[in-house]
């Protein structure tokens, strides 16, 4: 009996997490190094100077997390393998122990009723692939559908729901153009190639999946929705649409990139990396797809720079014009605008471009947490991130109301956890971590949310 995507009727709940952020143990079992893992060594590239390397320290505290989720009373734990784990070499090689640890998970999740649902990939590539060209080449997405089906023999016994790809545009462009995740490179246009070489591991895997019957193969994507701040920016607003929605999109639903994106992208016409049959492959493969929203993006004209300029934050617009982002108020504790109605309409939208069932994949706050220590213990009193969660989940409904297929809703996230770049400073988790012992405290979102489940 393996888990599915879950049929339409009320939606479905669950809290979601990735492996580099909670799992810590990263030198345990035989697991080979990540690109997270040399990121972080670098000076400068984490707020806080932090890395992953205990971070929840889930690797061994699995059992209390699952039986968190238990107590919420969620159908679904959306986690991330890491494929250094599985794979410390990338590709060859298999470490069965690293496998053994998300047997033991997934087991650990269906003995208290809570659905497995992996993703294979959140952004912890293995370093040895990355220093073979990473995803600016072709064999790293012909590695991800082999790594794939080894996680799956493993794991498709009691496994049914899949996630290719989380966010591949924060792989491809935050990691090759803006150099503010992992890699860290500064590529430029030739992002656009890391784009390109994501959409095909999501098409091969999907293929593989589909070939071996997986079940429900879909890929969390971080759309947004892309709302001009005025008329004159119509332009640019065009070119960031297609950098963060299109490219993914077009292939998925069209099998094809659009002039628009040709245009800010030239390098997607290179017959070299965009292969006969690639665009091909890459349409119709997913049976589901994952929305991971936090807030709208209003771009704008930079007032006052050169022309030809690039204004820092267009850095992971290769190829658009210089751009800057609006934000309004309110906002969370990481400077993103709090805007429920943007994943209304972002639902609907994506429902009616592509037909699909939806899942959100991702939705959460950032929230500068009180932590009290009183006499009945330690309590977290988070009426703000309360506020978002109520916000956007009533929003997700008016999206269903208005004929959007959504079928499940996944907090970001089950833990404080390691937030990338901005290291522990900022925390999303309904439960709270404690950075020195890792021990867990249910925060009132966590008993809200539990409240919303039942
Ligand atoms: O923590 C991240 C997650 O890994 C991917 N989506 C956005 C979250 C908040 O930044």
């Amino acid at each position: 009996m393996t888990t599915r995507l879950p049929a339409a009727g009320p939606l479905s709940f669950g809290t979601a997490t990735a492996s580099y952020q909670v799992e810590g143990a990263v030198a345990e079992d035989g697991r080979g190094r990540s690109i997270w893992d040399t990121f972080t060594e670098r000076p400068g590239a984490i707020k806080d100077a932090s890395d992953g390397a205990v971070a929840c320290d889930s690797y061994h505290r699995f059992d209390e997390d699952a039986d968190l989720l238990a107590g919420l009373g969620v159908d679904w734990y959306r986690f991330s393998i890491a494929w250094p784990r599985v794979l410390p070499e990338g590709r060859g090689r298999v470490e069965t122990r690293g496998l053994d640890y998300y047997d033991r998970l997934v087991d650990s999740l269906l003995a208290r009723g809570v659905g497995p649902s992996p993703t294979l990939y959140h952004w912890d590539l293995p370093q040895a692939l990355e220093d073979a060209g990473g995803w600016l080449v072709r064999d790293t997405a012909e590695a991800f559908a082999d790594y794939a089906m080894v996680v799956h023999e493993r794991l498709g016994d009691r496994v049914g729901l899949w996630t290719t790809l989380n966010e591949p545009w924060c792989a491809a462009y935050l990691g090759y153009a803006g150099g503010v995740h992992a890699p860290g490179r500064r590529e430029g246009g030739d992002a656009h190639r890391a784009a390109h070489h994501l959409n095909l591991a999501h098409g091969l895997a999907a293929a593989r999946l589909h070939e071996a019957n997986a079940g429900d193969v879909g890929i969390a994507l971080n759309l947004a929705p892309i709302w001009p701040e005025r008329p004159e920016a119509e332009r640019v607003a065009d070119g960031v649409d297609a950098v963060r929605n299109r490219v993914w999109l077009g292939p998925l639903v069209d099998g094809a990139y659009d002039e628009g994106l040709l245009s800010v992208a030239p390098v997607l016409r290179d017959p070299e990396l965009v292969r006969d049959g690639d665009l091909e492959l890459v349409r119709g493969s997913a049976d589901w797809m994952g929305i991971n929203y936090y807030t709208p993006v209003r771009p704008d004209l930079p007032e006052g720079l050169p022309a030809g300029e690039a204004h820092p934050e267009a850095g992971a617009y290769p190829g658009v014009d210089p751009v800057a982002f609006v934000v309004r108020e309110p906002r969370t504790d990481i400077g993103w605008e709090v805007e429920p109605r943007g994943l209304e309409e972002l639902l609907v939208e994506t429902h009616r471009r592509s037909g699909l069932p939806l899942i959100v994949t991702e939705n959460g706050a950032a929230y500068a947490d009180e932590v009290v220590d009183g006499p009945d213990g330690r309590t977290i009193d988070d009426q703000d991130r309360i506020d978002y969660l109520r916000g956007h989940i009533d929003a997700t409904e008016r999206a269903r109301a208005a004929g959007a297929d959504v079928r499940a809703y996944f907090v970001w996230t089950l833990l404080d956890n390691f937030e990338w770049a901005e290291g522990y400073t900022k925390t999303f988790g309904i439960v709270h971590v404690d950075p020195d012992d890792q021990t867990r405290t249910p925060k009132a979102s966590y008993a809200w949310f539990a409240d919303r489940v039942r």
